[in-house]
């Protein structure tokens, strides 16, 4: 005889989600998927939006995307904001041009119509969507439960590493089965779409998902989850519970293939970061 025991969170069914370019697979992608198919539970599947690149790996729990075949609306942006330097991540500072990540919205797009696409391909398959960037590896055994606790729920929309900053949008996770989710998603587009990125402060998809997530919460259409810490600035993902699991090869850090000693706050015990 089976009883509902209440006390017992029911189990969800998740997907992770990456993208990555030619050199990126063979920088960082590469052994992103060696370790998530080494390390993450059996049921849990990867899905990869590649850019012309051929994935070698073959798994029956990764599934691979053609970037440029399923991402038009991401190819039209390209193409529409390509001559725009101030979408390019160059502006000028007092006379002078200047280069900086925070104004590269066409670089960092990606990311963007990638998730919000697999958010509409999985709306009825999985419970949980984790973004995941390829630039992580995973250094141990996940628990399944882990996944299940740190999922958004409920009234939760996504669950992100939340710092004095804006977000580190290296993992975040959404809850496929929030009513909003598809708000969400088409707010997150076509803040893109539409040109509206560049009268922001910053138009990277961190700065851009956390003014979304920040008009939700004050609309209260949505709640969310917080996995990360508002006193960090820097490095929250490998200082939050994920950094038991996995590294964030942030930068320069993608060719020594491990973070820094010096980038924990506090001393982690797990073998990798000994
Ligand atoms: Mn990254």
């Amino acid at each position: 005889m089976f009883f509902h025991n209440p006390w017992r969170q029911q189990q969800l069914r998740h997907v992770v989600v990456t993208t990555f370019h030619e050199k990126g697979y063979r920088d960082y992608g590469k052994r992103c998927i060696e370790t998530f198919l080494e390390h993450w539970p059996a049921d849990i599947e990867l899905l990869v939006y590649a850019e012309d690149v051929d994935v070698e790996e073959r798994d029956s729990r990764l599934h691979v995307l053609d970037h440029g075949e399923v991402l038009p609306h991401l190819l039209e942006f390209r193409d529409a904001f390509a001559g725009n330097p101030l979408a390019n991540g160059v502006r000028s500072s007092g006379g002078v041009l200047k280069r900086d990540y925070r104004w590269d919205a066409v670089r960092f797009s990606n990311k963007v119509f990638a998730v919000t696409d697999a958010i509409r391909r999985y709306r009825t398959l999985a419970d949980q969507l984790i973004w995941l960037d390829a630039d992580t590896v995973t250094h141990r055994d996940i628990p399944r439960s882990l996944v299940d606790r740190i999922a958004p729920r409920g009234k939760q929309l996504a669950a992100y590493l939340n710092r004095s900053i804006y977000p580190e949008c290296g993992w975040v996770g959404y809850n496929l089965r929030h009513p909003e989710i598809l708000t969400f998603a088409e707010r997150f587009e076509r803040t893109y779409t539409s040109g509206y990125f560049l009268a922001m402060k910053e138009s990277h998809d961190s700065f851009v998902f956390w003014k979304i997530v920040q008009q939700m919460e004050q609309d209260r259409e949505a709640k969310f989850k917080f996995l990360g810490s508002n006193r960090t600035k820097s490095h929250v993902f490998i200082n939050s519970v994920l950094g038991g699991y996995l590294d964030h090869l942030k930068g320069d850090r993608k060719a020594a293939g491990k973070s820094r000693k010096s980038d924990l706050t506090w001393r982690r015990r797990e073998a990798w970061w000994r």
